[in-house]
C-alpha cells in the first residue's frame, strides 16, 4: 500500500524532481561526511548542514518543472542532476589531495587541477564512489527494460513558480541560520571550508564565479601604463632609512610572533582580581617592551578590515593594505603576483621562509596565497598533533603548537625568515579548565572581556617558553624575533564596558577612544642590541615591512611598498584606518569628527591652518588606500619589471611533507647545511624546548582559586 503510494508519487513530474533532490541531499550528506574534512563545532552546525543541499538543489532541479515537452522534461532534470553530482563527486576527489573545494580559479588555472587530478586521478578513486553513480545505473536499466515511468502531464506553471520561490525562501532560512552562527559568513568569507559547511556546495561555487567574474573585470581592464601613478606615489613617499639603524640585523633570522587579538593596553596592564590583589598580565612580554634589545612602539596601529588576520599579514608580508570587502587572502590571494617578503629576502639575501600555524590551512586561503607571497614552507594544523584536549576551534593552543613547531624549525636554512601564527587569545576567549586555568577573570558584565587577560596570560608564557628555547638552543644570538599584534580583541561595541578597568568611564566613552584604542604591539627584538627603546611614532601594520628589510640592510627603493619605515626621520606620522578615517600625531579624524589626538579634545571648529592639516592629511590617506586597491585589484605586480625580482612560481611550492623537503636539503647540502639541526651534529633540539601548565607554574594560587 504505502510503497504503491510511493510509488505513485515518484511517478508524476514532481515526485520524480523530489526523488532526484532525495538522491542528491544523501549524496551530499555522504560526502560532507566521508569525503570532506568539516570540523562541526556545535549540534546547530549539523542542523545548517543537512539543510544546506535542499536549498540549492530544489532550486536548480526546479527550473525542469517549466518544461513542458515530455522527454526535454527528463533529460533537462538528469543534466540539471548530473551536473550536480558531477560537481559534488569532482569536489570529493580533488579535496583528497588538497583538502580544498574546487574553485573558478583552479579550473581556469588548469594546471594546478592537472598535477592533482590528471594522470594520478585514478589513484585518488575509492571503493565508496560508487555511492555516487550507483543510482544512475539503477536509471538506465529501468530505461532500458522499459519500466522508466514517465509523467507526459506538463507541470503547472505557477507551480514551478511556488518552488522557485520555495527554494529561494529555504536559501534564505539557510542564509539566516548561517549567519546567525557566523555572522560576516558572505562579507568576510573567512574559508571555502566555512562557505560548504554553511552554505552547500553548489552556492559556494556560484559564489565563488561572482567573485572571480567580478575580479577578472578588473584586472583585465589594467594596463602596464597604470603604474605610472603607482610608481610616482611610492617614489614620493619613500622615506629614507636612518643610517644608525639600516643593516642592524643584516643576516639575522626574522622570527615573526604573531599575538593573536593582542593590544596594547595589555602591556603592563595589571588585572585586580576579586580580592584586590593585582596580577600582571603579561609579565614576559612586558619585559621584552621595557628591554634595550627591544624597538617597541606605542603609538601602532592595526589597519586591518574584515580580513582581520589575513588583512595584518598582507601588511606584514607586502607593505600593501587589505582589501575595503572581505579578504585579499580569500580573493586574490591565490592569483595576484605579490613582491612580498619571503620571496624579497629569498632573492637579495637567500632566506628560508616558513609560516606555522595550528589552523587548518585553507582558513583564509592560506595554503594558496603563501605560495604566490613566496614562502617555501607552510607548517598548518596537519602537522601538529593536535587533540580535542590541546585545541579548540582555531586550532592547537600555543604552548603545544611552539613546543612542535622546534621539530620543523630546527631543519631550516639559516638565514630563515618565519612567522609562528598564535591562536588561543583570540574570540571567544574560552578559559582553560584544565591545569592552564587559574588566572584571574575581570569582573565586568562581559564574558568576552573578562576571559581577554587569562587567555593573553596563556599567551604571554607561551611565547617565554618559546624565547627560552630560542635561548637555549643558541637560536636567539642570530635572529631578530618581531612580535606583533594582528588588531583588537575587544571589539568597540564592548569598549564601554571595558572602559572602567582602564580607569577610564563607560559614560563618557567616544569615538575617539576606539580608535585609541585600535592601537597593537609591535616590537623588534634584536639581541645583544642596546639601542633598543619604546619608540613614540605614529605608525601601523602597512610601515612594518620597510622597517624590516631597513633593519636587515635591504634597499626598499625599487619596491611598491606603501608604508614607511618607522625609525626614518622621514617618517609621515598618518596612520590610514582602511574606512577613510585616520590617526594623525595631532589629528584623530573620525567620518565627519576632528579630535585632538594628544588630549582627546573634539575640535568642532577647526580654525583655518587646522583645516588645511586635516585637508591635507585626508588627502594622503585616501590616495594611499586608493593606490593599494589600484596594485592589487588590477594585480599591478604582474607588469613590474624594475623591482629586479623574478616572478615567484607557485608551483614550486608543494606544502606537503614540509619535514622530508628541509630534510632533503640538509642531506644534499651536507656539511654546507645552515640549519640549526645540523649545526648541532645533526642531533635535535627539541629537549630544549621545556613547556609548564599554569598549575605547575603558580602552586601559590592553588589555594586560592579553588
Ligand atoms: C585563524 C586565525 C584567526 O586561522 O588566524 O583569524 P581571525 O579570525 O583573527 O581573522
Ligand atoms: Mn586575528
Amino acid at each position: 500500500m504505502l510503497i504503491q503510494k510511493i510509488k505513485n508519487i515518484f511517478q508524476t513530474r514532481f515526485g520524480f524532481i523530489l526523488l532526484l533532490l532525495l538522491l542528491y541531499w544523501a549524496k551530499t550528506i555522504f560526502a560532507y561526511f566521508i569525503d570532506f574534512n568539516l570540523i562541526m563545532e556545535k549540534p546547530f552546525q549539523y542542523v545548517i548542514l543537512l539543510i544546506n543541499p535542499i536549498a540549492t538543489g530544489l532550486l536548480l532541479l526546479g527550473i525542469a518543472l517549466y518544461i513542458k515537452n515530455t522527454r526535454a522534461f527528463y533529460i533537462t532534470a538528469f543534466v540539471i542532476y548530473f551536473l550536480m553530482l558531477l560537481l559534488l563527486f569532482s569536489n570529493a576527489v580533488y579535496y583528497r589531495e588538497f583538502s580544498d573545494y574546487i574553485t573558478i580559479n583552479t579550473i581556469l588555472g588548469s594546471s594546478k587541477v592537472a598535477s592533482g587530478l590528471g594522470e594520478s586521478a585514478i589513484r585518488l578513486f575509492r571503493f565508496w564512489d560508487i555511492v555516487y553513480f550507483i543510482d544512475l545505473l539503477g536509471f538506465l536499466l529501468l530505461k532500458i527494460t522499459k519500466h522508466f515511468p514517465v509523467d507526459v502531464k506538463p507541470f503547472n506553471k505557477r507551480a514551478a513558480f511556488a518552488i522557485t520561490w520555495l527554494s529561494v525562501l529555504i536559501f534564505s532560512a539557510n542564509l539566516f541560520l548561517a549567519e546567525t552562527d557566523r555572522p560576516e559568513l558572505i562579507t568576510r568569507t573567512f574559508s571555502r571550508d566555512y562557505l560548504v559547511k554553511y552554505l552547500g556546495l553548489n552556492a559556494f561555487t556560484s559564489y565563488d564565479a561572482i567573485q572571480t567574474y567580478n575580479t577578472n573585470q578588473i584586472r583585465a581592464k589594467a594596463s602596464p601604463r597604470d603604474l605610472t601613478d603607482v610608481t610616482n606615489y611610492v617614489k614620493a613617499h619613500y622615506a629614507a632609512p636612518d643610517p644608525k639603524y639600516f643593516g642592524k640585523a643584516k643576516g639575522k633570522n626574522v622570527i615573526y610572533i604573531h599575538l593573536e587579538s593582542f593590544q596594547q593596553f595589555l602591556i603592563d596592564y595589571k588585572l585586580k582580581d576579586e580580592n584586590g590583589v593585582e596580577h600582571e598580565v603579561t609579565p614576559f612580554l612586558n619585559s621584552l617592551y621595557h628591554s634595550n634589545e627591544t624597538y617597541a612602539f606605542d603609538n601602532f596601529f592595526n589597519q586591518v578590515k574584515a580580513g582581520k588576520t589575513s588583512d595584518a599579514e598582507t601588511m606584514f608580508e607586502n607593505s600593501l593594505f587589505g582589501l575595503d570587502q572581505g579578504s585579499l587572502f580569500t580573493q586574490l590571494g591565490g592569483k595576484n603576483t605579490f613582491e612580498a617578503a619571503p620571496s624579497i629576502l629569498n632573492q637579495t639575501q637567500g632566506y628560508t621562509s616558513a609560516v606555522f600555524h595550528g589552523n587548518a590551512g585553507t582558513f583564509w586561503n592560506r595554503t594558496e596565497t603563501y605560495k604566490q607571497f613566496g614562502f617555501n614552507y607552510f607548517f598548518d594544523a596537519s602537522y601538529f598533533d593536535v587533540t580535542s584536549k590541546n585545541s579548540f576551534q582555531y586550532g592547537i593552543h600555543d604552548k603545544p603548537f611552539f613546543e612542535q613547531s622546534v621539530r620543523y624549525l630546527e631543519h631550516l636554512q639559516q638565514p630563515f625568515y618565519t612567522k609562528f601564527i598564535t591562536v588561543s587569545n583570540h574570540y571567544p576567549y574560552e578559559q582553560f579548565t584544565n591545569d592552564e586555568g587559574g588566572f584571574p577573570l575581570a569582573q565586568t558584565k562581559d564574558e568576552t572581556i573578562n576571559g581577554y587577560f587569562a587567555t593573553a596570560n596563556y599567551l604571554d608564557t607561551a611565547v617565554k617558553e618559546f624565547f627560552d628555547y630560542l635561548k637555549a638552543s643558541g637560536l636567539y644570538n642570530n635572529s631578530i624575533i618581531v612580535l606583533y599584534g594582528d588588531h583588537y580583541g575587544i571589539s568597540n561595541s564592548r569598549n564601554p564596558s571595558l572602559a572602567p578597568l582602564l580607569g577610564m568611564d563607560s559614560e563618557t566613552w567616544a569615538d575617539y577612544n576606539n580608535a585609541m584604542m585600535q592601537r597593537v604591539p609591535y616590537m623588534i627584538v634584536n639581541p645583544n642590541d642596546t639601542d633598543g627603546h619604546i619608540n613614540h611614532t605614529y605608525g601601523g601594520e602597512i610601515d612594518a615591512l620597510p622597517t624590516l628589510l631597513h633593519l636587515l640592510g635591504v634597499d626598499t627603493t625599487k619596491y611598491l611598498q606603501l608604508g614607511q619605515d618607522l625609525l626614518s626621520p622621514a617618517h609621515q606620522q598618518i596612520v590610514a584606518f582602511r574606512n577613510d578615517n585616520f590617526v594623525s600625531q595631532n589629528f584623530t579624524v573620525l567620518g565627519d569628527k576632528v579630535y585632538n589626538t594628544q588630549n582627546g579634545i573634539e575640535i568642532t571648529n577647526p580654525d583655518a591652518s587646522t583645516q588645511e592639516v586635516i585637508t591635507k592629511e585626508k588627502e594622503a590617506v585616501a590616495q594611499q588606500l586608493s593606490i593599494s586597491d589600484q596594485i592589487n585589484n588590477g594585480d599591478l605586480l604582474r607588469f613590474y619589471k624594475d623591482s629586479g625580482l623574478d616572478a615567484v612560481d607557485p608551483s614550486k611550492f608543494k606544502y606537503k611533507d614540509g619535514l622530508g623537503q628541509a630534510e632533503k636539503i640538509e642531506k644534499d647540502k651536507g656539511s654546507k647545511s645552515t640549519s640549526l639541526f645540523s649545526e648541532n651534529g645533526n642531533k635535535t633540539t627539541q629537549y630544549l624546548f621545556h613547556t609548564q601548565t599554569y598549575k605547575e607554574l603558580h602552586p601559590e594560587e592553588e589555594t586560592t582559586n579553588k
